[in-house]
Parts: structure tokens; C-alpha cells; sequence
């Protein structure tokens, strides 16, 4: 069985995390395959990506058989989840985190990761490194204070409570939360609006928000001039503009 499964239909990606009996933990195998299909990914035209799990959950984060056989040299293996997180949060198209069951340790750091969090309303969140002696990895440290500030994310990170979808929506965690039985509906319609909307702009957007996580209002000011720019120029803003002359809904190419 394929550790990762890639399809794409029409302009919606999808990446599937696929141990189901052992959570979509996370080893060599599936860190290489997820890494493989990112690349697809970013040269296949896609409008939108959406990275999910196999069975009842997302991810339990680094496989701990693998952890516990002495065979890992953590420096090294972290370099494999750092190139997965630098491809998501590079590609430009939409990522949605299909979270449908437990995203634990690294599992929960793809999720962040991720531009949209849509959660069924059984998902859990947990942080999971320091139950097990380990500090945070796969960008952690960087996505969690951005999404809930500070303190709240120390919190997280040191007592690594189980957070319901419901907390995970309150903290800022989840986009969106479903009833499990809408779960499926919910992905597609929502890669669907993602795929169907103006994918420079979203481009030019995650960039934007990284931009403004580093630098001073100034800077950010003179950054979003030349994005502007460049939205600007688009086909994209053509229609938009043509569009609500017309009193219709636009239809964006995406470029
Ligand atoms: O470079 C490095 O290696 C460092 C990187 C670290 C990054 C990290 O991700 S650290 C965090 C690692 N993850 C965890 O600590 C979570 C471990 N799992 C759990 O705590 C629980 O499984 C869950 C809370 C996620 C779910 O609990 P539950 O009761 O719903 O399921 P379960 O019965 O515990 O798990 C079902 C099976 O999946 C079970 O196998 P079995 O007994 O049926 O044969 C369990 O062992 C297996 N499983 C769950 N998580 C992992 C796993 N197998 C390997 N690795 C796992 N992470």
C-alpha cells in the first residue's frame, strides 16, 4: 500500500496521508512520498491543494517505532519534515488541512502549516512533543504564537492538553469546524470555492502575510504596493472589475 496517495481532478489537488493503522504516523517513507507529491503538486496546475488522512485520523505526527529504533539521527530527519514545511508554505495555491481525526506532534505542525484549517467536530489537536520528552519541530514554533498568540502557545507547547475542534476553533486553531457527517461535503465545497477563485491573488496574499510577520509598516506598506501591482494587471482583476459592471459573478482564471 502507497504510504501517500496524490490525485488531482480538475484544478483540486489532493495529498493523503495513508497508514490508517498506524494513525498516518509520519517515518521516512511517507515524509519522502509527501514530499514527492508536493513537488507534483507545484508544477500540475492545481487551483488548490488539500492534504488529508486515510481512517480515523489526520496524522499522530512522527512514527515512534521508527523514533524508538535508534536507528533516526534526529538532526538529519528533521531535514526532511523542514523541506515538507518550506514546499507548503511556499506553494502559492490555497493548502486546506483536511482534518478529520487526531493531528498530533508533527502531525498538528503540517496542519498549521496548511493556509485553512477545516475540522470534523471529533478531531483533536494535540502538541504532543513534550509528552514524549521532545521540543517542538516542523515549524511549530513559528505557525502556533502567529495563530494564538504567545502565552497561549507556550501553554499548548509545554502542557500539550487534547484540544476538541471546538477549542481548536476558539483559539484561532480551525478555520472551521463540521459535524463529522458533513465532513466530506465541507472538503469538497470548500477546495471547490478555493479552486474556483482568483489563485494570483491567494498567491500574492500568503505572501503577503508572511511578508507583514517580519518587517515594519513601512516595508509592509511598499510590499503590498507591488503586489498590488502586480493584482492589478491581472486577467483576474479584469473580470472582477468587467464582472460587477455587468452584474454578474466573475469568473477567474486564476491568473
Ligand atoms: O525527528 C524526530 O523523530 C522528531 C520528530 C518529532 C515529531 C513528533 O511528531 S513528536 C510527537 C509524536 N506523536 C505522538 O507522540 C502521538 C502518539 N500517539 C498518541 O498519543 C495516540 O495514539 C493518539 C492520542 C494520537 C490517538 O490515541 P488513540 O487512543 O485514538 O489511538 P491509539 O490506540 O493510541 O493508536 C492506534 C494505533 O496507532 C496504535 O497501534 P496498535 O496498538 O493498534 O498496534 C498506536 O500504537 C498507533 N500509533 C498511534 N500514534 C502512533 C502510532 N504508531 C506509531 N507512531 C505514532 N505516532
Amino acid at each position: 500500500m502507497e504510504p501517500v496517495l496524490y490525485e488531482k481532478t480538475g484544478s483540486i489537488a489532493t495529498i493523503t496521508l495513508n497508514r490508517p493503522e498506524r494513525l498516518n504516523a509520519l517515518d521516512r517513507q511517507v515524509l519522502a512520498g509527501l514530499s514527492r507529491h508536493l513537488q507534483d503538486v507545484a508544477s500540475s496546475g492545481a487551483r488548490v491543494l488539500v492534504i488529508r488522512g486515510s481512517g480515523r485520523a489526520f496524522s499522530a505526527g512522527q512514527d515512534l517505532q521508527e523514533a524508538g529504533s535508534g536507528e533516526l539521527d534526529y538532526e538529519e530527519h528533521l531535514q526532511a519534515y523542514n523541506r515538507v514545511f518550506e514546499q507548503i508554505r511556499g506553494l502559492e495555491i490555497p493548502v486546506i488541512a483536511a482534518v478529520n481525526g487526531v493531528a498530533a506532534g508533527a502531525g498538528m505542525s503540517l496542519a498549521l502549516a496548511a493556509d485553512y484549517r477545516l475540522l470534523a467536530e471529533s478531531a483533536v489537536m494535540i502538541t504532543a512533543f513534550a509528552r514524549i520528552g521532545l521540543a517542538p519541530d516542523t515549524g511549530m514554533t513559528y505557525t502556533l504564537p502567529r495563530l494564538v498568540g504567545w502565552g497561549k502557545a507556550y501553554e499548548l507547547l509545554t502542557l500539550s492538553p487534547n484540544l476538541s475542534a471546538a477549542e481548536a476553533l476558539e483559539l484561532g486553531l480551525a478555520n472551521k469546524v463540521v459535524l463529522d457527517g458533513e465532513f466530506e461535503s465541507a472538503v469538497t465545497e470548500m477546495a471547490a470555492a478555493y479552486a474556483s477563485g482568483p489563485t494570483l491573488v491567494y498567491g500574492l496574499v500568503k505572501r503577503a502575510l508572511d511578508y507583514s510577520a517580519n518587517h515594519s509598516a513601512t516595508e509592509v506598506l511598499a510590499f503590498e504596493a507591488s503586489i498590488q501591482k502586480l493584482a492589478g494587471s491581472s486577467n483576474d482583476h479584469r473580470e472582477g472589475l468587467a464582472a460587477f459592471a455587468e452584474k454578474r459573478p466573475p469568473r477567474f482564471g486564476g491568473n
